[in-house]
């Protein structure tokens, strides 16, 4: 299985970090002002110190996991629950959501989907793409500080929609380069018949059968191999443990490695 989450970037790793760090940094210094001829006899010990200060030290990122899905497939629920477990099984883990509606961006977002607001179909698209801009320095900030993201929608939504209305995928793609790259993205799946038939479908401007159908087949375009197709038609609890299995083994993957960016 799968290393355990408190040494995946979270609080326990900074405590273990802050105790021994300095010890292996003074056995590197005490080594190193042996007379030569005790530093070559003891250069292993001074070896051995500095690869565990090195690894000490090493700086252990947050994974970036993305939720992604038609209406109704049950992201928000599992985004919530999923960062919920995480943080019980002593993951530093944070959920962050697009579109996030609180902004002043997000407000006209908001009217826009109450069908309060009309907008061109080109505008709305660059409000859902500067409302992810506007998260991208505090995204890299927390992921950088060993904080794990759980994201509800993003980069693929903004382009699934979009382009199930008729636009070209290359004028969609192009506001989100360079925003940050996932580190996994779960694509919830659901049979259209099913996503009708839960709570609360139809009330807001894309729900609606003949385009929830398209988006479907749009994320079928965007899937690449960091994406994991998950059925969603399964109680929230069996579903609940295939995301968080699945998110531990990607935490403990990312460690060292820098961040990537979208469609570059
Ligand atoms: N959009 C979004 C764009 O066009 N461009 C963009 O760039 C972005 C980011 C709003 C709209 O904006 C579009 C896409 C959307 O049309 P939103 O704010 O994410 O996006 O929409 P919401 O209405 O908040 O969420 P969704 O409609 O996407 O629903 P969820 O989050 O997938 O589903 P959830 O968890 O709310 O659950 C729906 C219902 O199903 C039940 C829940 O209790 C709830 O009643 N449920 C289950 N029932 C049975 N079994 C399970 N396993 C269940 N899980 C949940």
């Amino acid at each position: 299985m799968v290393k355990s989450p408190s040494l995946c970037g979270g609080r326990h790793e900074d405590g273990v970090r802050k105790v021994f760090a300095p010890f292996f940094s003074c056995c590197a210094v005490f080594v190193n002002i042996k007379s030569k001829k005790v530093a070559q006899k003891l250069s292993f010990l001074r070896n051995f110190a500095t690869f565990f200060h090195k690894k000490l030290t090493m700086h252990t990122r947050g994974a970036f996991i993305v939720l992604e899905g038609c209406d109704r497939s049950g992201k928000s629920t599992q985004s919530q629950k999923l960062v919920d477990k995480l943080q019980k099984n002593g993951v530093d883990a944070k959920l962050i959501k697009f579109p996030d509606r609180d902004t002043e961006c997000g407000k006209l977002i908001d009217e826009y989907l109450r069908q309060k607001k009309p907008l061109t179909d080109e505008g709305i698209h660059l409000l859902f793409s500067t409302n992810r801009w506007e998260a991208k320095n505090s995204i890299e900030e927390s992921l950088m500080k060993g904080t794990t993201l759980i994201c509800d929608r993003y980069s693929y939504s903004g382009v699934a929609f979009s382009v199930a209305k008729g636009m070209s995928l290359q004028w969609c793609k192009a506001p989100e380069e360079g925003l940050t790259k996932p580190d996994l993205v779960f694509l919830l799946t659901l049979p259209i018949e099913k996503i009708m038939q839960r709570g609360g479908f139809g009330g807001e401007r894309y729900e609606k059968k003949q385009m929830q159908q398209e988006v479907i087949k749009i994320y079928e375009l965007l899937k690449e191999d960091y994406w994991l197709e998950i059925d969603a038609d399964q109680t929230q609890e069996a579903l609940l443990d295939v995301l968080y299995n699945n998110s531990l083994e990607v935490i403990r993957k990312v460690g060292g490695k820098p961040l990537e960016h979208l469609w570059t």
